[in-house]
């Protein structure tokens, strides 16, 4: 059973990125312990902050913000730090080669639910400055806080799986993830329906026609409402991921991030053999203007992902 660290070794030469990925993990592994036993520390209640995005913080996505900080200010091989809970980039080490962009606790709304929620990050080369497309990434990875801690991380070669062992040690449990190219289940927040384009309309409406209509097969629909509990379903056993643009989120730009949430999921995605697209490019080809901006999301199962392209293409 190959560890962390050995698979590290085998993946990248690079011990500064090897060891931003060790970092980030580390602070996971202490993000967990803390999500563990939230609701007994009655830390699950809001923070009275708001982040850059004008959202209530809660009380963890601070704390788990401060732990990474912690983590990656120990680490001489970060340059900069990019988070969804501060304004602005943060200046680390003057000899860092990496640059982190990181969403600490993606999801948290739901950990009054006791919902899986996660913590997502990229990693991306200084020389590149911040705002770097996605297909410039070093590696990618998030940590899903399910019934299981696992981490899922790629440098340049196979999406891999790793589970925190009692012992604190990551175990590869899968080294490379395949996401099927075809799939019988779609994950999108349906109540957003009046909003939809025509594309992504008809998408959805082909599948819940299932084997009446154009899909011809019965399809099933998930979401739950953590970005990181619904792509890990996808890459595990397929489907397709839908955050599209909307006219309510069209202002905006989209509603996820494209820094720190769809570049390290499309990332994680390409190499488990999955498509990511805004609709009308691909996700790692979108150029940044922002460190916050927003994109449209569709990404999992190849040939999904290609009926919605198709779709777009239509309208
Ligand atoms: P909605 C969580 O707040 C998040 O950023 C993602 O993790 C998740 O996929 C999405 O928003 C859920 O959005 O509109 O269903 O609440």
């Amino acid at each position: 059973m190959t560890h962390l660290p050995q698979w590290l070794a085998a993946e990248t030469d690079d011990r500064n990125l090897a060891g931003a990925i060790v970092s980030m993990a580390a602070a996971s592994a202490e993000i967990a312990a803390i999500l563990r036993a939230a609701p007994i520390e009655g830390q699950t209640g809001l923070a009275g902050a708001t982040n850059v995005q004008g959202e209530a913080q809660k009380a963890l996505d601070v704390i788990s913000n401060d732990i990474v900080l912690k983590h990656l200010r120990a680490n001489p091989a970060i340059s900069i730090l990019v988070s969804e809970e501060l304004d602005e980039a943060v200046e680390m080490s003057s000899q860092g080669t990496v640059i982190v962009a990181t969403d600490p606790l993606d999801g948290s709304s739901n950990l009054d639910v006791n919902v899986t929620v996660g913590t997502i990050f990229s990693i991306l080369p200084t020389h590149g400055g911040v705002l770097q497309k996605g297909e410039a990434q070093l590696a990618a990875g998030y940590v899903a806080y399910g019934p299981a801690t696992s981490l899922v991380v790629r440098i340049k070669g196979a999406t891999s799986v790793f589970t925190l062992a009692q012992d604190g040690q990551w175990r590869l449990n899968l080294a490379e993830a395949k996401v099927p190219a075809a799939s019988g289940e779609f994950a999108i927040n349906t109540a957003r329906e009046r909003f939809w384009d025509a594309a992504t309309r008809n998408y959805v409406s082909e599948n819940i026609a299932g084997e009446t209509g154009a899909a011809g097969k019965r399809y099933n629909m998930r979401w739950v409402g953590s970005m990181v509990a619904d792509i890990h379903r996808i890459l595990m056993r397929g489907g397709i991921f839908l955050y599209p643009l909307d006219s309510e989120t069209v202002g905006k730009g989209g509603r996820l991030r494209l820094l720190y949430e769809a570049n390290p999921m499309a990332w994680l995605m390409a190499g488990a053999g999955g498509k990511s697209t805004t609709g009308r490019q691909d996700i790692l080809t979108v150029e940044p203007t922002d460190i916050h901006q927003r994109v449209p999301v569709i990404m999992g199962s190849a040939d999904e992902v290609q009926r919605v392209e198709n779709w777009y293409a239509k309208a």
